[in-house]
């Protein structure tokens, strides 16, 4: 949940962050372009006639050649599929490939080749009319010639394809920031009161999520949100949290890392409770005796249900818990790292549609890490470092600075950054296939704004 400065931001200052937006991702393009630049596999090339001149990368669905200047001599091209099904290179007249399975590469000779334009294609069923067709040209010169692609439909190529999907997600997102999607989690829950008594009220649903623009899955919810709505209380106050189940499953709640002395509040089934029939309600009461950030969570068939949107944010106020100086800040978000059937998120989104953190010079932010998730997911930001001042709630002896840090399910981490550097800075998690791809950033992925 993102909470803005007191400040807030006009117009002018979101279009001025955008633009710094821009210079930041250009920035991040150039440090994270290793992995395009590897896409291209050069292959040899050589004046020698039998030595490839071109190499040639097939994919699904395209047939994609590297446009470096190549000698003299005989044509010989070395192809490699790099796509997920079979595929081979079909010169109309001249020859072809065998079927190449996924990686595997070959050189297809073609002997001396006069200057003009060759059709290719794949010749497997269906694959030409997919898009893996074109033309490549051959201009001979005094002593030299060069292939290049002649642009046809469906066979661009494959490096210039990851670049554009990369830029189409960066633009969806600076559109906003984030870009727009139906639907927004981790709202603060305002309760009503009653004889002096805060009530949580929570409903569980069944709802469509947007979890990024055109991507919309079935998630079971609380109020149907994901994350479902912050709950957020005082050390040592009394308070109840009604539930009305929906779901076509029992379901019960549990409030994760929140120490009370009842134990018929944990909401394991069986354990400490009944389930919680369709169609049935139930009353938790909690006196929450430490404080820090916790979280709320079904604990039925809690490995299906909790993936698919049954989590939110318990966050307890200290009033007794003494807060040490290191812990101070201006402002503070709640990233809530999820995984499974909605796939990799930051509080029930993925990039581009993930909130930024939206800060100033010298703005101390407090994040709140949670782990909702099944797996592990180290959090890195780019540009600066995070101070760790608590572990599951509970403050540090002494806090430590990262800029990667792991957060393991049912993990919390406070950590404090103080922003330094102007500009747009990636925040991701560093398991790079939660995060980034060749059709761009996704997933776990936003952008920590430093605005000047
Ligand atoms: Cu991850």
């Amino acid at each position: 949940m993102e909470r803005e400065t007191a400040d807030g931001f006009s117009v002018v200052a979101i279009v001025v962050s955008m633009i710094a937006v821009l210079f930041g991702v250009v920035a991040m393009g150039l440090t994270w372009r290793g992995k395009t630049a590897s896409a291209q596999d050069t292959g040899s090339t050589s004046a020698t006639s039998s030595k490839p001149v071109g190499t040639v990368t097939l994919a699904d669905f395209r047939i994609a050649l590297d446009k470096s200047p190549i000698p003299a001599g005989d044509v010989a091209l070395k192809v490699t599929n790099k796509g997920p099904s079979p595929h081979n290179l079909t010169i109309e007249g001249l020859g072809q490939t065998p079927t190449l399975p996924p990686g595997e590469s070959t050189v297809l000779r073609l002997g001396k080749l006069e200057a003009g334009s060759y059709t290719w294609f794949c010749s497997i069923s269906g694959h030409r009319e997919a898009g893996m067709q074109g033309t490549f040209t051959v201009d001979g010169v005094a002593g030299s010639a060069t292939v290049a692609t002649k642009a046809a439909p469906g066979a661009i190529s494959a490096s210039d394809a990851i670049d554009n999907a990369h830029e189409a997600v960066v633009k969806q997102f600076l559109s906003g920031p984030p870009a727009k999607t139906a639907g927004l989690g981790g709202v603060p829950l305002v309760p009503t009161i009653e004889n002096g008594t805060k009530i949580f009220n929570l409903t569980t649903k069944i709802v469509q999520w947007e979890v990024s623009p055109g991507r919309v899955y079935e998630a079971w919810t609380y109020n149907g949100t994901v994350p479902g709505p912050e709950i957020r209380v005082k050390q040592g106050e009394t308070v109840k949290v009604r539930i009305k189940n929906e779901l076509p499953q029992s379901t019960s709640i549990h409030f994760h890392g929140v120490e009370v002395d009842d134990n018929r509040q944990d909401g394991v089934t069986f354990v400490t409770q009944d389930p919680i029939k369709p169609g049935q309600s139930y009353e938790y009461t909690l006196t929450p005796i430490n404080c820090g950030s916790h979280m709320y969570h079904s604990h039925h068939a809690a490995d299906g249900q909790v993936p698919l949107g049954l989590l939110g944010a318990f966050i307890v106020d200290c009033t007794t818990t003494p807060i040490p100086a290191f812990a101070a800040h201006d402002s503070e978000y709640t990233e809530i790292l999820t995984d499974g059937p909605l796939g990799f998120g930051i509080n029930g989104k993925g990039f581009p549609a993930t909130a930024p953190v939206i800060t100033k010079p010298g703005e101390k932010t407090l994040i709140r890490f949670m782990n909702e998730g099944l797996i592990i997911h180290p959090m890195h930001l780019h540009g600066h470092r995070m101070l760790v001042i608590a572990k599951d709630g509970n403050f540090l002896p002494a806090p430590y600075e990262v800029d990667t840090l792991n957060v393991a399910p049912g993990e919390r981490y406070d950590v404090v950054v103080t922003s330094i550097h102007p500009g747009a800075w990636a925040f991701h998690c560093h398991i790079l296939t939660h995060a980034e791809s060749d059709v761009g950033l996704h997933g776990m992925t936003t952008v920590w704004i430093v605005k000047p």
